[in-house]
């Protein structure tokens, strides 16, 4: 077969053009008439290509064309603005490198062009007045972000953490005196006013090297478990404070690390030696909507897998912290707060509660702070999409809650999602600490032409609002941890969450001309796990929850139609396809009840159980979830599934989820996660923590934590058949060969325990908290200047944005005034 050819690196795509093109110019002329046709119009690359079939309708002249120099460029092009006798391209070689060229369609000549330029075809669809306004807002952060290095590779985006260490020793490798810098850095250092590693007295690098060969050999020749109280006031002669080591072992080792550091840099000493330093004591996360609680909140809407993700992740840092403080020698005790919305309405859960011990944890709390407008404080929910006005009322709020608390500024701010960035962003520019920010999923990218479509999208989902936020945070944030390297920077044919917002358009608002940088070291890839105390596999058959059994007995099989449950298994005896997932149109469940409907041999071969939403669409505040709902049912009607099917409301307790997903693995059947597109996935992790073999979308994150064929399976949510088919081949597989299953469940458990715990998770984060708080340091005045260009697009364009947003009205009796 031919293979496809790719550019020469040194090649873009506006000089290969016109030669591709004059290849096959008969045909092309054609083909580019055709496309302009229909006047102004945005085109994807699957209507790209469904004009050039139409077009060429011999096969073999069709193959010719596509599987030369054309056909490559048309693969590379992710959207196309067609403004009659222009079509702008954007291509895409590969993540993070984009090329845009203008194609003249009567002469086919090719014009290389600027984003700017191609942004501008894109606003003439739209919006012509505002695209030909020469003064229109343009957004450039790359023009106020010139001085930190950048990675150059498609495939170090993600690794920013150790990019982060080269470029530093590098840098103090620079000279004899730039490693300076790092003893500045190290005096500064405390807890609550007492200093730690060193004094005033170790000053300059000299006298720090010197001083450490002294200490050093002092304590070689005393037992290595002799501890640190010991020689602590011989040390502070010297120069030295606490936070070397807790035993005369661990004490000579930092030592000798930084030794090494000061005498010639290397990345992994460098890395070594920070996650020692003591820096990280007290956390504060943001997770702002949503219902956020332990118990009874799961399934809600806008509650999914993030309230899972940050409570897991508190057990994780606290564990890590603990184990650090204790090996660093200091006695401290660490404070992590969770800070969310406090919701006097709470539908039964503890969401009114202000502030709540988290389970699993000696020192951590969820604080919760209400809204509050004008009005006084904001009783009920809000959806995601509107939360906007209320936000910088509750960052003063609640910075000055966790003061009072933590009796102190916190060390490290990590905020969550578009709202928790944004009010993260606000307190760390308040208060100067260093920021990390989680996005969990960016909504840019979840709606087709999100951005040209602003004034279609914007009454209902405020995007203008949200993208602004998410512009802001992710240019706050000293680090941005994500789940997987495709929401930084996709894959070969798709471009990530953040790469989507390099360069973008709202008409009418503002040109984002350079949005973020993907290349930027700030970014990287910590994916978090599941817990495995919860989810263990189905074979441990001692730690089994059996007191479950009873309840989902019923919930599985019982033939009577309830609020918990509809429809019936007829044929108990089958393996059951399993999925479980907030009823969103994104997360596709109403795809997969329709693919299994169809299919004859997946309906012969396994039962269906859905577990997501409610049965009453009219009982449902989420205008998509009550779509999903009348569209199950409208399902189960046309395909007849009632037999088959058994579709369960939405459930909140995650231990008998974790037995739901065992005794489906009990039943040798199978998860299925068919998302239109993922940010992560955390279901998929937690099917495969408990054994389950897990088919999973190829749209998103589970595409790289299943390895497919091996740890799973990937499903393309866009091919159905294809899809419902391969699930279908796997259980027939499974049923001539039993030892199917097993394997590939029993390497998904592999899968999970190399790279999805939160042991390995906490152990990132906070090296990176460590190492992006001396990071800043350095680049001090680059950050001031950003920051101001980030004051002034808060000021003048998110304060002005909100004024958009209605502000929710309580429906229920008044609650408390304002103070
Ligand atoms: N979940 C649940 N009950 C439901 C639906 C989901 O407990 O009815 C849990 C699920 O076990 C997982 C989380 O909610 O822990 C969903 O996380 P995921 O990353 O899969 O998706 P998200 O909802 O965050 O988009
Ligand atoms: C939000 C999502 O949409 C999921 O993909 C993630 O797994 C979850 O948050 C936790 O990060």
């Amino acid at each position: 077969m031919a293979t496809t050819p790719a550019l020469k690196r040194s090649e873009s795509i506006a000089d290969s053009m016109p030669e591709a093109l004059r290849q096959s110019r008969y045909h092309m002329k054609r083909c580019f008439a055709k496309y302009i046709e229909q006047g102004k119009r945005m085109m994807k690359l699957h209507s790209l290509m469904d004009e050039l079939e139409k077009v060429i309708d011999d096969p073999a002249e069709r193959n010719h064309v596509l599987e030369g120099l054309l056909g490559y460029i048309l693969c590379t092009t992710m959207e196309a603005a067609v403004v009659p006798p222009y079509i702008a391209f954007a291509t895409r070689q590969n993540p993070g490198f984009w090329e845009y060229v203008k194609v003249n369609a009567n002469d086919l000549s090719v014009e290389g062009i600027t984003a700017t330029e191609y942004l501008k075809f894109k606003e003439m669809i739209v919006d012509e007045s505002w695209a030909k306004d020469e003064y229109a807002l343009e957004i450039d952060f790359g023009a106020v972000d010139f001085s930190t290095p950048r990675l150059t590779l498609s495939s170090s985006i993600g690794n920013g953490l150790s990019y982060v260490s080269k470029f530093l020793t590098s840098k103090l490798n620079a000279s004899s005196t730039s490693a300076q810098c790092l003893v500045d850095y190290l005096l500064t250092l405390n807890h609550q006013g007492d200093k730690l590693m060193i004094n005033e007295t170790l000053s300059t690098v000299s006298k720090l090297q010197a001083a450490l060969v002294v200490a050093e050999s002092s304590i070689s020749s005393i037992p290595t478990d002799t501890p640190y109280q010991s020689f602590e006031l011989r040390f502070k002669e010297w120069g030295f404070e606490k936070g070397w080591g807790d035993t005369a072992e661990r004490v000579r080792d930092t030592m000798r690390t930084l030794s090494e550091v000061l005498q010639a840099p290397d990345p992994s000493n460098f890395e070594k030696f920070f996650g020692r330093v003591p820096t990280v004591f007290n956390i504060v996360l943001f997770s702002v909507h949503g219902y956020f609680g332990q118990a009874d909140v799961l399934g809600l809407p806008d509650t999914g897998g993030q309230v899972v993700y940050v409570l897991d992740q508190v057990v994780a840092f606290e564990e890590e912290m603990l184990q650090r403080i204790k090996q660093q020698g200091l006695n401290v005790k660490p404070q992590i707060l969770v800070l969310t919305r406090l919701i006097p309405d709470a539908k039964g859960t503890k969401c009114n509660q202000e502030l709540e011990p988290i389970k699993n944890t000696k020192h951590s709390h969820i604080l919760r702070v209400p809204f509050r407008t004008e009005k006084g404080v904001l009783n009920q929910w809000v959806s995601r999409f509107d939360i906007y006005p209320y936000l910088e009322r509750y960052t003063q709020d609640a910075s000055d809650k966790i003061i009072e608390l933590m009796e102190g500024k916190p060390d490290l701010i990590i905020g969550n999602y578009t709202d928790g960035n944004l009010v993260a962003s606000l307190m760390a520019r308040k208060l100067g600490i260093t920021l990390g920010t989680i996005a969990h999923a960016l909504e840019k990218t979840k709606y087709e032409d999100s951005d040209i479509k602003l004034k279609e999208l914007d009454p209902k989902y405020h995007f203008s609002c949200q993208f602004t936020a998410d512009l802001i945070a992710m240019n706050s944030a000293d680090f941005v941890i994500t789940s997987t390297y495709q929401e930084i920077a996709g894959s070969k044919d798709r471009p990530g969450q953040y790469e989507s917002h390099s360069a973008f358009t709202l008409p009418g608002l503002y040109r984002v001309v350079s949005g973020i940088n993907v290349f930027d070291p700030k970014f990287n890839i910590a994916a978090p796990g599941a817990d495995q105390s919860v989810y263990f596999p189905y074979t441990e058959k001692q730690k089994r929850l059996t007191d479950f059994r009873p309840a989902i007995e019923k919930l599985l099989f019982s033939k009577v139609d309830n609020d918990e449950h509809i429809g019936y298994l007829e044929d108990r005896t089958k393996p059951i396809l399993f999925t479980m997932a907030r009823l969103d149109t994104v997360k596709n469940t109403t795809g997969l009840t329709e693919w299994f409907g169809k299919n004859k041999k997946l309906r012969s071969l396994v039962n269906l159980v859905v577990v997501g939403g409610s049965f009453d669409p009219t009982k449902s505040n989420d205008r998509e979830e009550a779509a999903e709902i009348k569209k199950m049912h409208v399902l189960i009607e046309k395909y007849q599934l009632k037999g088959q099917i058994r579709w369960i409301a939405a459930q909140t307790d995650r231990y008998r989820n974790s037995e739901l997903y065992r005794t489906i693995a009990d039943s040798k059947g199978a998860f299925v996660q068919p998302a239109l597109y993922e940010a992560f996935g955390l279901t998929v992790i937690e099917a495969m923590n408990c054994g389950l073999p897990t088919f999973a979308t190829n749209q998103g994150g589970p595409a790289e934590i299943i390895v497919d064929g091996i740890s799973g399976f990937h499903i393309d949510p866009n091919n159905g058949d294809e899809s419902s088919n391969k699930i279908a081949n796997f259980f027939q597989k499974c049923r001539e060969d039993p030892e199917h299953w097993n394997r590939i469940s029993a390497q998904g458990l592999k899968r999970i325990d190399e790279c999805y715990t939160w042991k390995i998770y906490a152990n990132k984060v906070l090296n990176m908290g460590s190492i992006y708080t001396f990071w800043k340091t350095l680049y001090k005045d680059q950050k001031q200047a950003k920051q101001r260009y980030i004051d002034t697009f808060y000021n003048l364009e998110f304060r002005n944005l909100i004024k958009d947003v209605p502000i929710r009205i309580d429906e229920k009796p008044e609650g408390p005034k304002e103070r």
